[in-house]
């Protein structure tokens, strides 16, 4: 085969382990992946794909398909690199060396700390290693998961609805309802395709919101975010958030960097930060802010209560500037979408 062809070969099983990758859950702390061993003449011979934390990785459920030695000089196609490490199964990378497997072709590096090292591991025995083939896409696939690993923290989107001059409440403190029903219905779509939702406990103390994710109808999406609540105040035992489907996680909210490292630890990608202002003050300000989400209705409110505090910008030249990625109509106000632009 030429090198062409090999590549050609290559990124077609590659579109197969995609494949399989996805039969496995799309949340959670482990990733989704999917593996094809294939004998030399390219003939597939097992397939596997990972259920989740706590089961097979992908390597090992498609070698344990095989009778002994029929991986003997066999390639295995996978979406991640093998993982180096003894967690819930052994090392993927020793349980191929030990099969007899001499090529191994992967399309993302394992950015996990103790997981990483398998390409190396598998190279020292003398196995083939090709990195990167059909990368973008498994990139792609794993967006959330690769972000968590890498940054050790959550994706994080802060949302507000704000007046055209930028309240979030009126004098009274009543924020219900300063948008219209598309827009809330945007959130509650957002707020169900993220794994955490966050409030301060003023929020908690002053609004008792619940949290879930809803259809305008008032069903709940089958997804349903983790409530999180940052804060030091004591919150009511019988707030609404103790009746969410998900058990509600409480930090104090004094260190983020470690709060968002733990949320990460347990599986948690994205996390979407609805106020109020303190608490998404805080996010901001720290630089813990990857979205912003800014639903603008056409009404004025004046007044003091807006929809940050103070981000410790004391004059122009330190404004934090960000750039729109999405100006949308939803019904009578506008969605805005802005990320924080690259410095
Ligand atoms: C692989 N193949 O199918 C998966 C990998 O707790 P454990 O033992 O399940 O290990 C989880 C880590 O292993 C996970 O964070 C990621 O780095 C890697 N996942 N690796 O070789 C697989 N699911
Ligand atoms: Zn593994």
């Amino acid at each position: 085969m030429s090198a062409d062809e090999q590549q050609a070969a290559d990124a077609a099983t590659m579109r197969r382990a995609l494949e399989l990758a996805v039969r496995g859950p799309a949340r959670g702390v482990n990733p989704r992946v999917g593996c094809v061993i294939l004998s030399p003449d390219g003939e597939t011979l097992a397939e596997g794909w990972h259920r989740g934390a706590g089961t097979a990785h992908a390597e090992v459920d498609a070698l344990a398909k095989l009778e002994p030695g029929a991986a003997r000089g066999a390639t295995a196609v996978v979406t991640l690199e093998p993982c180096n490490h003894i967690g819930h199964t052994g090392p993927c990378a020793v349980a191929l060396i030990e099969a007899g497997i001499g090529r191994v072709v992967f399309a993302v590096a394992d950015p996990g700390e103790h997981s990483s090292g398998g390409a190396e591991r598998l190279r020292a025995a003398g196995v083939e290693v090709t990195a990167g083939v059909f990368a973008d896409e498994v990139e792609a696939m794993l967006d959330d998961w690769l972000f968590a690993a890498r940054n050790h923290r959550p994706h994080v989107t802060v949302k507000w609805a704000s007046s055209l001059d930028g309240r979030a409440a009126a004098a009274d403190g009543t924020s219900q309802w300063i948008t219209g029903a598309e827009a809330r219905a945007d959130v509650h779509r957002r707020r169900s395709a993220a794994d955490a939702i966050a409030v301060g406990t003023g929020t908690v103390l002053a609004d008792d919101p619940s949290l879930t994710a809803r259809a305008p109808g008032g069903e709940f999406f089958d997804a349903q975010p983790v409530p999180v609540v940052f804060g030091r105040r004591e919150t009511p035992a019988d707030a609404a958030i103790t009746r969410h489907p998900h058990a509600p996680l409480f930090f104090e909210g004094t260190d983020l960097r470690a709060d968002l490292a733990e949320l990460a630890r347990r599986g948690i990608r994205s996390l979407f930060i609805e106020g109020g202002p303190t608490l998404a003050s805080a996010f901001v300000a720290a630089g813990f802010v990857d979205e912003l989400l800014v639903y603008l209705a056409p009404a004025l409110l004046g007044g003091p209560r807006l929809a940050l505090g103070d981000l410790g910008v004391p004059t122009i030249d330190d404004a934090l500037r960000f750039d729109f990625a999405v100006i949308e109509r939803l019904g009578d106000d506008v969605l805005l979408v802005a990320r924080p632009r690259p410095t």
